[in-house]
């Protein structure tokens, strides 16, 4: 018996500067999260929408970072949230910018820890988002999550991550944008990087499909990260963030289900859709059909799988 999904927003807009993701959570309403699940067979809840707690005296030294304060109460604020959810199913985080995972993935770390598993993230994303609140550049917090689950220090105003993630457990899926602080990190660590280049050599299933052969070996619980930006923006347009050569309707669905058929995942993050940029809710609904796949839909339903 599979976990049931839970569905749960989280209209955050402070990670970035660009406004639109907050009606995030709406538009995955919109576009038939809950009602796509019932036609599969899969029933799901929906817990609403998470509200920041008070906003925190914080401080940090860099001056580039903006939104400090929201961003820890969020994280906070989420973080309670995913723990509790992941006791009761598989939490879907309809974002929301990606700070939100600053939140998710702390709440399901501190799962995982309780439980004495080992957790897994997969990160499908254009960027590495290996940035801490002292790197970065634009300020922009939502391109730090990965650097605070790992543990990288500098994210004194937050609360300590439950349980840092090893970096050999942690797979970066369809970078294609890494600006040169990160790369530095990223070389001292031992984080599975698969970037663009790496899927369009060995294919878009051998790397995951090792990746995941580590995790049932574990024993692991899996949390997947899926940014919008993940996509080509031809197929994606509402993201803030674009970066050309990404993936494809086919590679993106492939990935979801193999996911699924794996069992393996545990939790999941929705994020960086903005709304307010797309065209006739087409991505919305991409990523929909694309939870879709995650959770069971196939191109052509077979007793059992006639391949690899
Ligand atoms: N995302 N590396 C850039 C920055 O501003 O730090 C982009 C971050 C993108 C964040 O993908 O969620
Ligand atoms: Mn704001
Ligand atoms: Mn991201
Ligand atoms: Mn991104």
């Amino acid at each position: 018996m599979r976990p049931k999904p839970i569905l749960i927003g989280a209209p955050i807009d402070s990670g970035q500067k660009r406004e639109g993701c907050l009606m995030g959570p709406a538009a995955f309403r919109v576009a038939g999260l809950a009602r796509s699940l019932a036609e599969l067979g899969v029933e799901s809840d929906d817990w609403g929408d998470v509200t920041p707690g008070p906003l925190p005296e914080v401080t940090c030294p860099n001056p580039a970072v903006h939104h400090l304060a929201e961003t820890v109460a969020w994280t906070r604020a989420l973080a309670a949230r995913a723990e509790a959810a992941m006791a009761q199913g598989l939490p879907i985080f309809m974002g929301g910018d990606h700070s939100l995972s600053l939140g998710t993935v702390a709440g399901v770390a501190a799962h995982a820890k309780a439980l004495g598993r080992p957790l897994f993230v997969l990160w499908l994303d254009a960027h590495s988002d290996y940035h801490t609140p002292l790197t970065t550049q634009s300020g922009n917090l939502h391109g730090t999550p990965v650097a605070y689950i790992a543990g990288r220090p500098g994210f004194d105003a937050f609360p300590p991550f439950p349980a840092p993630v090893p970096a050999d457990r942690i797979c970066l899926y369809g970078i294609r944008s890494v600006d040169p602080a990160e790369h530095a990190g990223l070389l001292e660590s031992d984080m599975t990087i698969c970037d663009m280049r790496v899927l369009d050599e060995q294919g878009i299933v051998a790397p995951l499909r090792a990746f995941l052969d580590g995790v049932r070996a574990a024993n692991g619980l899996l949390h997947v990260s899926l940014d919008v930006d993940f996509l080509d923006p031809a197929i994606a347009p509402a993201v803030g963030t674009t970066v050309p050569g990404g993936t494809t309707f086919r590679e993106a669905h492939l990935v979801m289900e193999h996911l699924h058929e794996s069992g393996l995942v545990t939790s999941l993050d929705l994020v960086e859709l903005n709304p307010f940029l797309d065209e006739r809710g087409r991505t919305a609904r991409l990523m929909v059909e694309l939870v879709g796949s995650l959770m069971g839909r196939k191109v052509f339903d077979r007793p059992t799988r006639s391949f690899g």
